[in-house]
């Protein structure tokens, strides 16, 4: 064979971060991968032109990494902790298996719960999300194994982008919201390093969104490179960001004309004109319990869905009600005052003066009003569209928030502002706009327009977890409670994820009253995840992971994490191994998509050493703990991805007997020919090997949830939180009946329109608890992304780092070039950052563009296991973050930002 005709292009995806998938091809040298190249055949499909940003190029290095685990390893070291070697040696394969079915089998045997009631069987899997294109058939595994605990967090979920997750998805079906960047003009964004962040496709939108012209407001303590190549930085206090907004709100409601806002949307689409009665609960018809409006035309009050009625925006009006609250209790009837919405809303709005905010957030009330005016003047309120045939409302004006923002305290009222500050002008879920992406709590999950069912009051349904006497139980059916503790999170398969995760760490030494206690799981599976380098207080999550009895990691190469597994199982990583996922439409982050379909994963490679495929491992699991059928179910039901029968054919596998991989994907190949084609093609795994994708049109028109709402019906439901308020009282009355008192604060958050509070707070309350004295710790220490890095998936690769030293911040921690003159630190010098409780080291990075009182850690380094990156030296803010009840919000999430202390330290650092 000669050289040339041993050189292939291979087609396969790359979903190494949560703003993927993107599409590539790999050039194969005499079996060798040796380049990453775009997809050029996908170039009109994708949104980001066929092309992969830097982190997959390194894709060739991770596959020859030269520190993988490549075979299966057991522990010999009894002892877990940090400082003990785990003593791993290497066993065969069918060793490891025997090690992991024995113990399965086990489990089994004693019950799939234990004596609290929580699955013995645990796993974690990372990064929002992204495991699951690359663990193949392992959830129908999982699915055919019955309960387990998939609630031991890790960073993502509760430190991600946890509170926009509930609430966007509760009140437009965002899980993720985004900007219409296609065709947005002005765009405030709050902590969004969209330019860090948002992949290969956002960046590729916003350049030609700011090329076009868009105007971006980056709003941030530290100058991020979104920042950077911004119109505007406005450096805010960090966790003042609702003030901010509030003020916004403000300045639109006090001091700009009423028509420049968006009245007729206000009116009909939103629940501004439901009338709120005395109690603060809408006034509803005695016979049908609808909520009110007042009709301008008639003069009467009608139930909100009367036919042809000019509701009133604001005002207030006599009307014969009744008004009811939690439980169904009737707190009024008669004659009552009922105030809009709107109206409530303008009243409570009244204090947040740009000059009030000014004070909380730092930025000057003149650029607040600046900001509020020009989003006003680019709203082009009146305006319409054509997207697919059909005229639309078009606003080009929108609000994105980063990850510190919308999460942790204060995370619910930056949500409700900006959603609030989308409907004043109309500007929700319509071309130009704030708009979702993809649901993942309401169903069906992978069809966001159809999961807008009609819900009570006009408002769309949404699968609240019970609060009611009768339903709602203090019997948690895993460790983090979500069930129990956070009505928002849903009850299906993500909802897990999306609990208080760190409940499960945090509980295991003390479980608070009402809760049963919480047990370590008998078996952990760990996968793609790090929570001992990614989650807060690593520390001590270390210590608990160390009690851990048994723990199986599916291992790339070793990390802090499998430092304390007792069985390694070497992975077939991205360029070795085979999934078939579903692409396009509108997914996470910046991916609008015109398209949608499939794309395949396959091996570009052999797999080195004796990495397996995740497909073949859970096939032989379930096959060693006698569960084939239930697993081969599962796959035709849909777990790997694709049901295997539709109304387009029956591609279903014997439940009888396991097949191989190759059978597996190529009956689930068929399945998405088929589904795709609507049975006119069904291609098998070779064609699908050789094209890589496949994608039919997906109209742009369902970017938008707009037309879906109008078209049932439906309002959304802004401003006033009536429902959640509703559940947060009726929460708070079971927890109490419990004697679970631990809540109260969270309790508080449920208000039917938020109180603006200092949010910082908490944080700064924290080194008081710890023992310290906050004039003390007078620093804010923030985190941001890294382009180059994915997490810390990508740290043990020497290209990566080598690109990203390019980049400010990678060697040490950033502060502000003034205050390190007047603590004496200069460029390159080691510095100390403490708590009370925990300090770390590093080097200082001089900037002008960041608040004096603000650090930065980018990243999340402070590794110690992984191969390279346990050489880099970096601080993590993550070794400093505490974990506690204090910190959480009523969704059960938390913020990354520490109060520290800043030193330089005179000994050079080893
Ligand atoms: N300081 C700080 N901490 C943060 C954040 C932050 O901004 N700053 N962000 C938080 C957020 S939003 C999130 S979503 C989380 C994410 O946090 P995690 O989901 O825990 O992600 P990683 O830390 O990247 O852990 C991924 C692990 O998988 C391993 N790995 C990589 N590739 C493969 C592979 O092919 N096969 C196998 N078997 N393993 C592989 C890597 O070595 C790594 O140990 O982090 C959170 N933590
Ligand atoms: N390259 C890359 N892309 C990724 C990821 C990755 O690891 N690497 N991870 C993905 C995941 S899981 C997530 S969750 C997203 C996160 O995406 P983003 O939220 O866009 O990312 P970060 O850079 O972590 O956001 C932090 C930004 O918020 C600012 N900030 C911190 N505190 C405050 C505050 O109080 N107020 C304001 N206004 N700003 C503040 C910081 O200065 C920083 O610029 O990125 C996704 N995309
Ligand atoms: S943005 Fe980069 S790392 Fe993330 S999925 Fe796309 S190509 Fe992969
Ligand atoms: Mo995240």
């Amino acid at each position: 064979m000669t050289a040339a005709s041993a050189t292939r292009r291979v087609p396969t995806y790359c979903y190494q971060c949560v703003a993927g998938p993107d599409l590539l091809t790999v050039k194969v040298e005499g079996g060798v991968a040796t380049e990453v190249e775009p997809n050029f055949c996908a170039a009109a499909v994708h949104p980001g032109g066929g092309k992969v940003c830097v982190k997959a190029f390194g894709l060739i290095q991770k596959t020859y990494n030269p520190n993988r685990v490549l075979t299966p390893m057991k522990r010999t070291n009894p002892k877990k902790g940090r400082s003990e070697d785990p003593g791993f040696v290497p066993i065969s394969w069918d060793e490891a298996m025997t090690l992991i079915a024995d113990k399965l089998n086990g489990v089994r045997a004693s019950g799939l719960t234990d004596e609290s009631g929580y699955p013995r069987v645990a796993a974690s899997f990372g990064g929002g999300g992204t495991p699951q294109s690359y663990m193949g058939t392992f959830p129908a595994f999982l699915a055919a194994w019955g309960p387990v605990d998939m609630g031991f967090g890790s960073g993502q979920g509760v430190k991600c982008y946890h509170s926009e997750h509930l609430y966007g998805e509760f009140w437009h079906r965002a899980f993720i919201v985004a900007p219409d960047t296609p065709l947005c003009n002005y765009l405030i964004s709050c902590g969004s390093n969209v330019e860090a962040s948002g992949g290969v496709v956002g960046i590729w939108r916003h350049s030609r969104a700011r090329a076009r012209g868009m105007k971006r407001v980056q709003v941030e303590p530290h100058l991020s490179v979104t920042g950077a190549c911004s119109a505007q930085w406005v450096p805010l206090k960090p966790k003042t960001d609702a003030a901010f907004l509030f003020g916004l709100i403000h300045a639109m409601l006090f001091e700009a004309p009423r028509h420049q806002l968006d009245l007729e949307f206000l009116r009909q689409r939103t629940g501004s004109p439901y009338l709120v009665g005395p109690n603060g609960y809408f006034l509803r018809d005695r016979a049908t319990r609808q909520p009110l409006v007042w009709d301008a035309a008639r003069s009467i009050a009608v139930p909100h869905d009367t036919a042809d009625t000019v509701e009133a925006l604001e005002g207030r009006y006599l009307v014969d009600a009744i008004e009811t609250g939690a439980d169904g209790e009737l707190l009024a009837d008669g004659v009552l005052e009922g105030a809009t919405a709107f109206t409530r809303l303008t009243e409570h709005m009244r204090a947040y003066t740009p000059e009030w905010a000014a004070k909380a957030c730092d930025v000057p009330a003149a650029t607040i009003r600046q900001v509020a005016m020009e989003y006003l003047a680019h709203a082009c309120v009146g305006e319409t569209i054509e997207i697919d045939g059909k005229t639309l409302p078009y606003r080009p004006v929108a609000v994105s928030l980063g990850k510190t923002v919308n999460n942790g305290w204060g995370g619910f009222e930056c949500c409700w502002a900006r959603t609030v500050l989308a409907t004043l002008v109309g500007a929700l879920e319509v071309p130009g706009g704030t708009i979702g992406t993809t649901v993942r709590l309401a169903r069906p999950m992978s069809q966001r327009l159809e999961s807008a069912k009609p819900g009570p009051d006009g408002f769309m349904d949404f699968p609240l977890n019970p609060t009611d006497r009768e339903h709602w139980s203090a019997r948690p059916n895993i460790r983090n409670a979500y069930r129990t503790m956070v009505p928002l999170a849903g009850d299906g398969p993500w909802s897990q994820a999306l609990g208080p995760t760190h409940f499960s760490w945090m509980f295991l030494d003390a479980t608070p009253t009402g809760l049963p206690r919480v047990t370590l799981p008998e078996v952990w599976f760990v996968y793609r995840t790090n929570p001992a380098i990614s989650f807060w207080d690593t520390a001590s999550i270390a210590d608990k992971m160390a009690r851990f009895p048994f723990v199986v990691a599916f291992a790339y190469t070793r990390d802090e994490t499998n430092h304390f597994a007792d069985v390694l199982l070497p992975d077939a990583t991205d360029l070795e191994s085979l999934q078939l996922i579903r692409v396009g439409g509108t997914k996470y982050v910046e991916q609008f998509w015109d398209h949608q379909g499939f794309a395949l994963r396959q091996p570009v490679v052999d797999a080195r050493g004796d990495a397996r495929d995740f497909t073949e491992v859970a096939t032989e699991l379930a096959q060693r703990t006698g569960l084939t059928a239930g697993y081969i179910k599962s796959i035709n039901k849909g777990a790997g991805g694709v049901p295997l029968k539709g109304p387009h054919g029956d591609f279903s596998l014997d439940t009888g007997h396991s097949p191989d991989r190759e059978t597996i994907w190529d009956a689930i190949c068929r399945a998405a020919s088929a589904e795709l084609s609507e049975g006119s093609e069904v291609h098998g795994l070779d064609w699908w090997k050789q094209n890589g994708l496949a994608t039919r049109p997906f109209p742009r028109s369902e970017w938008y949830l707009y037309p879906t709402m109008v078209e049932r019906g439906l309002r959304f439901e802004l401003p006033y939180q009536e429902r959640l308020m509703r559940v947060g009282v009726e929460l708070g009355r079971r927890l109490h009946e419990n004697d679970m008192h631990w809540w109260d604060r969270q309790l508080e958050e449920y208000q039917a329109l938020p109180a603006c509070k200092d949010f910082a707070q908490p944080w700064v309350a924290a080194v008081r608890k710890d023992g310290g004295l906050p004039e003390e710790y007078p620093f804010w220490l923030l985190t941001a992304r890294s382009m180059q890095y994915a997490w810390g998936g990508n740290v043990g690769l020497q290209m990566i780092r080598e690109v990203a030293e390019n980049i400010a911040g990678h060697k040490g921690v950033i502060l502000n070039a003034n205050t390190a003159q007047q603590l004496g630190i200069e460029e390159g010098d080691d510095v100390e950052i403490a708590t009370p409780g925990r300090r770390v080291r590093g080097k200082a990075v001089l900037r002008q563009g960041i608040r004096p009182d603000t650090l930065l850690a980018i990243g999340q380094f402070g590794h110690w296991a992984t191969p390279l990156a346990r050489d880099f030296g970096v601080p993590s803010l993550n070794a400093l973050a505490s974990m506690s009840l204090d910190l959480t919000d009523a969704t059960g999430s938390g913020a990354d930002l520490v109060r520290v202390s800043l030193h330089r330290v005179k000994e050079a650092l080893r």
